[in-house]
């Protein structure tokens, strides 16, 4: 089925959630079915996206900025969504693409604020100013014991990838984690949705769609007959 939508704006969505999760898996199965139904997608990621803000991505998952602290990294991952957003996220919405962003602000609360310490009042002015207006429009958050979610993490790098900065943190950061962004799913349950990530892909997909149709496509189907 195609959908006919205004595109005044595009859609943002981004996906969210510990170590191993599945974001990257998911995020390409609704790119994917977004496309099937005619709409133009951009898959992205944080942090990341853009030429420069890769190369913060690179400092950043070495620990080159590990010994500066939690806030210092805080900034740099700000610096990076500042230049995403300008270059690629905020023009993409305006034409009326959706946009699905693999990590936004939602881990810089969860990652350097309840696990690293820096206070929300911070981290709130350095997502306005990397951001401004642009807030997804629907977070997925991707819900695993950390241990599970490790152990597929794990997995994948038996393919040759190496554990970056944060994944050699201990099993409690990444429980802490896990609950970090439940509560912020629960302190903002109208943007946040989570997602029981321990079933099958196609289940885990499965439930993302319906949440998907559910907010923005049932309306658009029902415009179009
Ligand atoms: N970070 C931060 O600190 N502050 C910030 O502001 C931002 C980020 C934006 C980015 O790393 C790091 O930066 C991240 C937070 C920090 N910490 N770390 N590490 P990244 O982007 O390279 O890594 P990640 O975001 O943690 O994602 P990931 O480890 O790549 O996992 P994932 O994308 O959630 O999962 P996946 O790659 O889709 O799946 C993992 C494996 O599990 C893979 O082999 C799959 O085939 C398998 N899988 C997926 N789904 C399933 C199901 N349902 N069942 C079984 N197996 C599955």
């Amino acid at each position: 089925m195609t959908f006919q939508m205004t595109p005044e704006r595009g859609r943002f969505v981004t996906f969210e959630g510990g170590e191993g999760v599945g974001k990257s898996t998911q995020l390409a199965r609704l790119a994917d079915h977004l496309r099937e139904c005619g709409f133009e997608v951009v898959t992205t990621r944080e942090p990341g996206g853009t030429e420069k803000a890769e190369k913060l991505r690179d400092f950043l998952l070495s620990g080159g900025a590990a010994p500066l602290g939690p806030l210092a990294e805080a900034a740099l991952f700000s610096a990076a969504r500042a230049d995403h957003v300008q270059a690629l996220i905020g023009p993409a919405l305006k034409r009326g693409a959706w946009v699905l962003c693999d990590r936004f602000a939602d881990s810089t609360r969860a990652y350097q604020g309840a696990c690293g310490g820096v206070d929300a009042r911070t981290l709130a002015l350095l997502e306005r100013a990397a951001a401004g207006e642009t807030r997804p429009d629907l977070t997925i958050v991707l819900d695993l014991p950390a241990r599970d979610g490790l152990a597929r993490a794990a997995t994948r790098r038996d393919g040759g990838e190496t554990a970056d900065r944060f994944e050699n943190e201990g099993l409690s950061f990444h429980e802490r984690l896990r609950q970090a962004f439940l509560d912020i799913a629960e302190s903002e349950a109208d943007r946040c949705c989570v997602i029981d990530a321990a079933r099958s892909v196609d289940d885990v997909a499965g439930a993302i769609r319906a949440v998907v149709h559910d907010r923005f496509l049932a309306h658009a189907a029902q415009a179009a007959q």
